[in-house]
């Protein structure tokens, strides 16, 4: 299997970070995907010319839920819990909070007169919504290493890595505790974006 991956990029890390947690990472090449230079390789596997991008023989699929679907089935996990379903929540909010954290960054690239303040006001409410609400239900991810918690740690170092003046530790001190710990795991330092 190839993964279209960006260092970068948060969606890219948390599959190849539960990649790594099922024991998958040995059967992937990671390779390395910048998509906003419209990779021909990369655009061929995913035609969003999105990472990741997770390509088998002559199939590909790409969207980073999907990808951790496909990878959770392969390596025989427990999809029909509960506890897999409060997984997905999780990832979905952290995702879309993510969404809206890289949504930012890419507006900020634009000229300043093409800029709008209205999406911007609109996403860094998000930002501050999401977060509380993973800060009141901290729990749900902060208790084992799953595609939740996963999802979590990477959307907090992109904040941390793209958004360093975002004080998000001051309002959330469970994240942030958590987050503290969390970042020294071996599979985040060695995933880290700013290598
Ligand atoms: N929902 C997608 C989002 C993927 C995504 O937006 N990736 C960004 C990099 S962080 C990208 O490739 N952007 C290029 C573009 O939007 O053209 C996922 O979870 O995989």
């Amino acid at each position: 299997m190839k993964l279209f991956y960006s260092l970068a990029s948060p969606y890219s890390r948390k599959t190849l970070l539960l990649a790594k947690s099922l024991k998958l990472a040995d059967d992937i090449e990671v390779v390395l995907a910048n998509p906003l230079e419209n990779d021909a390789a990369l655009i061929a596997a995913n035609p969003l010319a999105k990472v990741p991008a997770l390509l088998m023989g002559d199939k590909a699929i790409s969207d980073s839920p999907l990808i951790a679907e496909y990878l959770l089935r392969k390596a025989g996990a427990d999809r029909s819990s509960e506890a897999y379903m409060r997984q997905l929540e999780v990832q979905a909010l952290a995702d879309g909070v993510t969404d809206a954290a890289v949504a930012i960054i890419m507006e900020s690239r634009r000229p300043d007169a093409e800029q709008s303040a209205l999406w911007i006001t609109r996403w860094e409410s998000s930002i501050e919504r999401g977060l509380h609400v993973l800060e009141s239900q901290n729990e749900t991810f902060s208790t084992g290493w799953d595609l939740g918690s996963m999802a979590v740690a990477c959307l907090l170092d992109y904040l941390c890595f793209r958004h360093p003046t975002l004080d998000w530790q001051r309002p959330n001190p469970k994240c942030a505790a958590w987050f503290a710990e969390t970042i020294k795991r071996p599979d985040m330092v060695e995933t880290d974006p700013r290598k």
